[in-house]
């Protein structure tokens, strides 16, 4: 195996350390490497806010002036222009606009900017631009907002039927979200709204306000000159900071914004992911966290599995949610951003921070998570249907040493008969860790090896980081040099360097255009001769990772195209790398085919560029719990196609831990094996019996599943409804699931999973919020519909774990084990029934070809399934669903299209019906004479009342094709 350590490098000492610490096997996140609030200047000052707020006499010193109709090129869209006063200083003004959305059902988006300041800067106002599906989204017409005004308060009232209200007080400044004249939301409630105006280093606030007397004010909560309150220190690191041996140069001095958000009537808030914490935030007053959820993406090694600190991505997006409505607010700031929260008993409180740009804040009005869903998708967008190998099993470790070993895993997992799509390559591919060329001496042909891989069916993925190695015979260099696409030091001009996996390296701007079609070159065929159409793509460390850099990453001060600063945009950063890579793999192709495309690093749009994952978790009970809720938080947030390093990436798992990873693995929605490249190899054949054919059967399960899987993707793709839903996704009116975030649905497909997460368990209780009955999908065992059980106790012996089908459920699945999934095209379904407790269910079944863009053309199978009870027989059919395509219904035809066509013959081979009643004396299909072939097994369960194994009706070999309308009739 190659030395990672690449021992022929001139480290610097910092680096070599750095690199112990990377490859030690000491667990423990070095809090040292990341700021806490108390280490950030902005932060102090800010969060002090809050707690000077509680004494007496505190007081906004923001006020507004009434607003007018905003001139825009919208004439007639729904803007109007606040003036803001500030107390502090009488010459600094700044505006608060308040637009009206078109899309979403009516979604208000609030603006703070500074204005008429006469110093040369200006504060980040792009954050949309890059995260938002349109950049400036269209206003709903003024006529569709009722404006009043009432004793120095505006009333907007807005919404499909008005019942929206955004009412906007001025002084003080204080503005009230309503739903149907409820209070659901408040802005600067608390007072904390504050603004840092850009200043020149001269001027201190204590000038600013008149002398030297003032500088006492600074401690003095009780004077009448609130400025202190606001600034902080007079120290207060406002043109400079330093954090371990790093000083933050600061050019623009201090710009940073706070703003409180409260939730009125609310216990429960989710999102601001990406953090290892509960999916219900826990507050950070004191007891279980301190510090505020900190939202600065960063490469944190051995990071906690229970905590607020920063990881890779970052998320600005809240729900709140109670048993009678939910809404949402995203705050579109791409600088470093904490929030605190806080539960009082009148709701939950909230304290944003940011260091820099605009206030931008959306308000999502809900009332109901899928709306919120909705909602957030119409701005953001959604994860396009990835092609559908990607939800596959992927196998991958640091690293793959050779092209001979790339080939014996595959022919060991067929020789295992374990199915597999991908296997990845991580950094040790390529000639030192120079991205695109192959090390040759490990790789002598990896066209031949990506063509092997590729005609078992299969796929390879192959890592490019960020970091670009500063060699003038590295032809990706050189470009970047002549593009002159290079990320830049403080003085604008200078080429930034940093260490990483490739020695010195500099990172390319990918906020500059010039850089988007030179990327796009990179992946072209022509271009990077030793790629073939089966080589996907893995972006890592683009938070960007910089060894030798303030927390592990770039220095703020940093100049990015445009001349913003790093400040300003590193939260997008992670974003941008992975938009030029999907958009690259897309045009690679004619016609083109679906991009696959894995990032670490994430901001609010991301899932438009493909798959995250949650990093270097560790191979340990807690991580492996806490994934659940991780992954949870992450699809509420948008990104719905996530997955975690099953094995966990760092340390040596026993077979039992390794098998309940696999278990837990095979119910995420990107399902990849990874480690560490100091750990043991762990592919699944390695292991004895019974392990090896326990995680042989996991991974076959998830081939089963496979079509819930892409149906659950494809809906996503229409609405970002979440391919992983929370209890109180489902059940948004039972508060008692809310807190829960170690059990959840996939899809819409009514299968509920809860991963088995400690040593020796033979069972755990499952929380079942409705009144239906459930049945154990491993041995059909029912829980019976009612009204008061909530908690049952489902047996998971090692082989096993709790996976429910809530009764109502049909579930499509396809039963026969292949080697990869791109070989199941053609392959028989079996439908599996869970009826309801009236003895109904519904599901559905999309499918297309998996891989290319075709849908959009309308090539699709999109199946509904129903059984209803009908003077006493039951009654299963099959029928097309109706997409709602642009503005017309039009109805879809399934043998309409080519792909429909091309799956004509794929037939229905199995329906095994759960739940029935009493036993059948016939089954035929509508219209045949010929009588289906069938079985009966009576159930335990007397009734349908007690728990016990459900009845069972297996009807074999139906005959009824997929893509036709049929009816099968149950007498
Ligand atoms: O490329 C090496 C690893 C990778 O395997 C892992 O998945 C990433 O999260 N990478 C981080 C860099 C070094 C980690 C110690």
């Amino acid at each position: 195996m190659k030395d990672h350590r690449l021992g022929a490098w001139s480290w610097p000492l910092a680096c070599l350390l750095l690199l112990a610490t990377l490859t030690s096997t000491t667990w423990a996140a070095k809090h040292g490497d990341f700021k806490t609030c108390s280490q950030s200047s902005f932060c102090r000052r800010l969060r002090s806010l809050s707690e000077r707020s509680q004494t007496a006499g505190f007081h906004s010193p923001y006020s507004l002036e009434e607003g007018q109709h905003s001139p825009s090129s919208q004439q007639d869209g729904a803007s109007w222009t606040f003036p803001i006063n500030t107390e502090l200083y009488s010459d600094i003004k700044f505006a608060l606009t308040v637009d009206f959305l078109e899309k979403g059902d009516g979604i208000a988006r609030l603006r703070v900017d500074e204005v008429g300041s006469k110093l040369p800067w200006k504060r980040y106002n792009e954050a949309a631009k890059w995260a938002l599906v349109d950049a400036e989204p269209a206003l709903t017409s003024v006529g569709n907002v009722k404006k009043g005004s009432s004793k120095g308060q505006t009333v907007f009232k807005y919404g499909a039927s008005g019942q929206l209200e955004l009412v906007i007080g001025h002084a003080p400044f204080k503005i009230t979200f309503r739903r149907d004249g409820e209070d659901v939301m408040y802005i600067n409630e608390r007072n904390l709204f504050h603004m840092e105006h850009f200043r020149s280093k001269e001027e201190t606030p204590a000038q600013v306000d008149g002398g030297s007397e003032d500088q006492q004010v600074f401690s003095a909560a009780s004077s009448k000159k609130d400025t202190a309150w606001f600034e902080g220190e007079p120290d207060g690191e406002l043109w400079e900071e330093r954090f371990s041996k790093w000083t933050d140069s600061k050019p623009k001095g201090p710009e940073a914004f706070s703003v409180d958000i409260s939730f009125p009537g609310v216990e429960h808030i989710f999102g601001l992911a990406e953090h290892a914490s509960p999916l219900s935030l826990p507050s950070t007053d004191g007891g279980r966290y301190t510090e505020p959820y900190r939202l600065w993406n960063v490469d944190i090694f051995e990071y906690e599995y229970d905590s607020t600190m920063a990881l890779y991505g970052a998320i600005p997006l809240v729900h709140a949610q109670n048993a009678k409505h939910s809404v949402g607010l995203l705050s579109l700031v791409a600088s470093e951003t904490l929030v605190d929260v806080t539960h009082p008993k009148s709701g939950v409180q909230t304290h944003w921070m940011s260091e820099s740009g605009i206030m931008d804040l959306l308000i999502l009005p809900g009332p109901d998570p899928s709306s919120l869903f909705k909602q957030y998708a119409s701005l953001t967008g959604t994860t396009d249907l990835p092609p559908q190998w990607a939800l596959g099993y992927h196998q991958c470790r640091w690293n793959y040493i050779d092209d001979t070993d790339v080939l014996e895993v595959q022919r060991r997992f067929d020789e295992e008969d374990i199915p597999l799509d991908v296997t990845w390559l991580d950094i040790e591919y390529a000639e030192e860790h120079r991205y695109f060329d192959w090390d040759k001496k490990h790789f002598p042909d990896p066209v031949k090896v990506q063509n092997e891989v590729g005609s078992k069916g299969r796929k390879m993925v192959a890592i490019v980081d960020p970091h670009i190695k500063r060699t003038e015979d590295f032809r990706i260099y050189k470009d970047a040099q002549e593009q002159n696409v290079i990320t830049k030091k403080a003085d604008g001009t200078t080429n930034f360097e940093g260490w990483c996996w490739t020695g010195s390296s500099v990172w390319v701007d990918f906020f500059n255009p010039a850089s988007w079609s030179w990327w796009k070159d990179m992946f072209s065929f022509n271009v990077w001769k030793d790629s073939t159409k089966y080589l996907y793509i893995w972006n890592d460390m683009n938070e960007p990772s910089v060894f030798d850099g303030p927390e592990i990453s770039m220095p703020r001060d940093n100049v990015h195209h445009g001349g913003w600063e790093h400040r300003d945009v590193h939260n997008i950063n992670g974003m941008m790398f992975h938009r030029a890579t999907h958009d690259a793999l897309v045009a690679r192709e004619e016609p083109a085919k679906r991009s696959f495309v894995l990032s670490r690093s994430f901001f609010a749009g991301s899932q438009r560029y493909g798959a995250i994952w949650t990093g270097d978790n560790m191979g340990t009970w807690e991580h492996m719990a806490g994934e659940t809720s991780m992954l949870l938080s992450l699809n509420i947030c948008g990104m719905t196609f996530c997955g975690a390093d099953v094995g966990g990436f760092f340390g040596n798992p026993t077979p039992e831990m390794l098998i309940r990873w696999y278990q837990a693995g095979a119910f995420m929605p990107f399902f990849r094996a990874h480690a560490h490249i100091d750990t043991k190899r762990r592919e699944p054949y390695l292991y004895d019996e019974p392990y090896k054919s326990i995680m042989r059967d996991t991974i076959r399960l998830r081939y089963t599943m496979l079509p819930v899987w892409y149906t659950a993707f494809h809906e996503a793709s229409l609405d970002g409804t979440p391919t992983m839903r929370p209890q109180y996704v489902v059940f948004p009116k039972d508060v008692n699931g809310f807190a829960i975030d170690d059990q959840y649905y996939v899809g819409g497909s009514g299968l509920l999973v809860k991963p088995i997460t400690a040593a020796s368990m033979n069972s755990a209780e499952v929380y079942l919020s409705d009144n239906q009955p459930y049945y154990n999908y491993f041995n059909h065992h029912m829980y019976p519909a009612s009204t008061s059980r909530r908690h049952v106790t489902v047996p998971a012996p090692l082989e096993t774990f709790p996976l429910l089908v809530q009764g109502g459920n049909i579930l499509p699945i396809r039963e026969r084990a292949r080697r990869a999934s791109t070989l199941m095209w053609r392959d028989p379904f079996t439908l599996v029934i869970a009826l309801g407790r009236g003895g109904e269910a519904e599901g559905e079944l999309y499918l297309d070809d998996g891989d290319s863009f075709g849908y959009q053309r309308g090539e699709y199978v999109w199946r509904g399934f129903r059984v209803v009870p009908e003077r006493g027989q039951t009654v299963v059919s099959s029928f097309a669903k109706v997409e709602e395509n642009g503005t017309s219904l039009t109805s879809y035809s399934a043998t309409g299209n080519e792909w429909a066509r091309k799956i004509d013959g794929v037939r229905v081979e199995k329906i095994v019906v759960l739940g029935l009643q009493k036993k059948p004396s016939k089954v035929s299909v509508d219209g045949e004479v010929t009588e289906l072939e069938w079985v009966w097994e009576a159930g335990k369960a007397a009734n349908g009342k007690s728990e016990g194994t459900a009845s069972r009706l297996t009807i074999k070999n139906p005959s009824v094709q997929i893509v036709r309308a049929w009816n099968i009739r149950i007498a």
